[in-house]
């Protein structure tokens, strides 16, 4: 069984699709970032940047409970346990490493700047607006561009494609049109179509 500390975000919902996706048990507890539970001294023993999402398989590592934090190292954790969705060989390992990494660095931090600026911000900031704008835009081309041709992001389904999907899901955040970039939107379509994606976005109900 495994405990998933998580929110209504993108960066949660990576997990909870690759859950899904695993078919591993787990319990699900919220952490509301909209009310600070995630400052809650208990919540920062398990996840100390106190951000969301953070998992503690309780049959972990040597058979002894395990917490995680870290989206990208939960993703490469689970996949160990599950022996799914990372291939072992080196090339191929290495390319899903590559675009969990470029999500992680990027498709994310800076989409999540998109997100403030454009939605959540009190007083507009014209400046950082532009800049994330452009960002967003650079980044989707990107995107587009590698998956032009290509059924996903690194050979088969892997947890590359989990980490970006719920990123790419909040486009509207990101002023971003999908049809500008039908490599993308086609990927969105054909990750949207597994049952495990669409139980993990649900998450948490
Ligand atoms: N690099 C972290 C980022 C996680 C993150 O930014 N989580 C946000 C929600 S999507 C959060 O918990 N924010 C609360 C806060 O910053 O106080 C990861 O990938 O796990």
């Amino acid at each position: 069984m495994i405990d998933l500390y998580t929110w209504t975000t993108p960066n949660g919902r990576k997990i909870s699709i690759m859950l899904e996706a695993c078919g591993l048990e787990y319990e699900v507890h919220t952490i509301n970032i909209g009310a600070n539970e995630q400052f809650a001294p208990e919540f920062l023993k398990i996840s100390p940047n106190n951000k969301i999402p953070a998992i503690v398989d309780r049959d972990g590592i040597n058979g002894e409970p395990t917490s995680v934090f870290e989206s990208g190292a939960i993703l490469l954790y689970l996949a160990e346990k599950c022996g799914k969705f990372l291939p072992s060989e080196p090339k191929a390992r290495l390319e899903v490493m590559e675009w969990l990494m470029f999500q992680m660095g990027s498709f994310g931090p800076y989409l999540g700047q998109a997100h403030h600026f454009n939605m959540f911000v009190k007083e507009p900031v014209p400046y950082a607006e532009k800049r994330y704008q452009d960002e967003a835009y650079r980044l989707w081309s990107v995107l587009n561009t590698r998956l032009k041709g290509r059924e996903f992001i690194a050979g088969e389904l892997s947890i590359a494609d989990f980490a970006l999907y719920p990123w790419a899901a909040r486009f509207e955040f990101q002023r971003i049109n999908p049809d500008d970039y039908p490599g993308v939107h086609a990927w969105m379509k054909r990750l949207e179509a597994f049952d495990f994606v669409q139980r993990g976005m649900q998450i948490p109900g």
